[in-house]
């Protein structure tokens, strides 16, 4: 997969080249590219952003500047067959979730437009939709001064998808949501520890009952902590016992 990143602070972008993606980025399963926004420029103070059209507080990004900022970044490349997804972070955006995270997963170029301030002018998103698919992705309800963070973050649960990323693709698989539950507890040694022992099931060799523990645990933690992916759950995905709980 490639991604291309396109903000003004391109340092923020630094911990992609860490730990995990840094070894995918090394092994030659992601290629990223980070690119600075004020490169497309033309005035003297490099300026990205303008008052916004009916007042208000706060500024916008002229599209001036990221119109041939993605139109360079978007470019036909000989190693891509089409043109790139084209993801713009904005907490005004659709839900960002493991689903979409999924999805991501299966494109083979992403481009992430990072803004600033109130936003990038609208008609940059439009224009761009008529040339690549589009997709204004928020992370959750809160807001950020800009998408960097939020990059970092789909970046992340994106790229631990692909083939080889994950030492071991079967954590890929367990993790919480991709059963629509929560994760339940996990324990190591010591079998005791502060006059806490492990559960007992789980030392009892007996997989079919761990497997049914870990189930239980995983149902009665989402109806605690996550009501609403509970109440989302198709009925199909529950088998009798876990009705019962
Ligand atoms: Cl994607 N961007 C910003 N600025 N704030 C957010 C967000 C994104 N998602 C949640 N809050």
């Amino acid at each position: 997969m490639r991604i291309d990143v396109i903000t003004i602070f391109p340092e923020y972008l630094d911990p992609l080249r860490a730990a995990l993606l840094g070894k995918a980025i090394d092994r030659g399963l992601i290629e990223v590219g980070v690119h600075d926004l004020r490169d497309w420029t033309h005035d003297v103070h490099r300026a990205v952003d303008d008052s916004p059209y009916g007042g208000g507080p706060g500024m916008v990004m002229k599209p001036q500047v990221w119109g041939p900022a993605l139109s360079d970044v978007c470019a036909p490349r000989p190693d891509r067959e089409g043109p790139p997804t084209l993801i713009v972070p904005t907490p005004a955006g659709r839900r960002f979730d493991q689903r979409t995270a999924e999805e991501l997963a299966g494109c083979s170029w992403l481009v992430f437009a990072c803004g600033r301030y109130e936003g990038i002018d609208e008609r940059v998103v439009q224009d761009a939709a008529e040339r690549m698919p589009v997709r204004e992705l928020s992370i959750g309800d809160y807001v950020l001064v800009g998408g960097e963070v939020a990059v970092l973050t789909m970046v992340e649960a994106v790229s631990r998808l692909l083939p080889g990323v994950l030492g071991n693709p079967a954590s890929a698989q367990e993790d919480s949501f991709s059963d629509g539950l929560l994760e339940g507890p996990s324990y190591t040694r010591p079998e005791v520890w502060r006059d806490r022992p492990v559960p007992e099931v789980l030392r009892s060799g007996n997989h079919a009952a761990i497997r049914r523990w870990r189930r239980d645990q995983s149902i009665v933690r989402t109806y605690h902590r996550r009501p609403d992916l509970l109440a989302a759950l198709d009925e199909a995905a529950l088998d009798k016992h876990d009705r019962r709980l």
